[in-house]
């Protein structure tokens, strides 16, 4: 814009200073129990039971779904915890992370 003094008056919002933030994706498997992945949902993604079915049936159903979108680094930090678990229990259950 020729008439502005300052870039910022003509488009305040194009360079916002807001993150970028993160889907948390939980993979299907044809092996990790239903119960078991009702009980990550429920530990460290605070969903109710009903909630957790839920998701858990989305993700059974349609192969992933969307369980939280978080900052970059609550992303990672869900993403290892989820494998973390799945991996002492010997579960192929995956969880990955991907920008908005
Ligand atoms: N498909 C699994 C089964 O039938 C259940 C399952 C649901 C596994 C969601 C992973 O992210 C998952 N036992």
């Amino acid at each position: 814009n020729p008439d502005d003094q300052s870039d910022l008056a003509v488009k305040p919002r194009a360079k916002s200073q807001r993150p970028p933030m993160y889907k948390v994706l939980l993979l299907n498997d044809d092996f990790t129990p239903m119960e078991f992945v009702v009980h990550v949902l429920e530990r460290l993604f605070h969903m109710t039971h009903a909630q957790a079915i839920e998701i858990m049936l989305t993700v059974h159903r349609k192969g992933v779904a969307v369980v939280g979108v978080f900052s970059h680094e609550v992303a990672e930090t869900k993403v290892a915890q989820v494998m973390e678990l799945a991996r002492r229990q010997q579960h192929p259950l995956q969880c990955t992370m991907e920008k908005e």
